[in-house]
């Protein structure tokens, strides 16, 4: 395990690495001339807020919201619980006659770095070799 998590911190510091260089200007890899290290990579995209929930205390909450996409946050919002059925709205969604999508966009689910760390043993498992975080909000 140990020995893993210190390979699962160079693979996180290597896909920053490779996301850092695909945004600095004039830096950017050749696009068909991917580092060596990437093409011998298995990846597994990780949109972090929706992966795994490590840790209740940085969960978000209503004022974090503001500004971001649907642009309200309805009234008595709350976290959606991790194994809701994606169809299913939440209570505070029921009462807002808006559309289904718009409001799945208010949804917050509370994953973190540390949901992503207590499954790299996991990830391992599967033959993972490198991760790619999708960036969100
Ligand atoms: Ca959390």
């Amino acid at each position: 395990m140990h020995s893993f998590l210190k390979r699962g911190w160079t693979w996180l510091a290597c896909g920053f690495a490779w996301f850092a260089l695909g945004q600095a200007p004039g830096q950017a890899a050749e696009f068909d001339q991917p580092p060596e290290w990437a093409r011998e990579a298995i990846w597994y995209q990780i949109f972090v807020e929706r992966f795994r929930n490590g840790d209740s205390t940085n969960d978000p909450r209503p004022e974090y919201m503001q500004g971001a996409y649907p642009g309200f946050v309805p009234d008595d919002w709350q976290i959606t619980p991790w194994h809701q059925d994606w169809y299913e709205q939440e209570d505070w969604a029921k009462g807002e006659g808006e559309n289904f999508h718009k409001l799945a966009a208010a949804r917050r689910f509370g994953g973190d770095l540390q949901g992503v760390l207590d499954k790299l043993d996991y990830m391992q498992h599967l033959g993972i070799t490198a991760i790619y975080f999708i960036n969100s909000k």
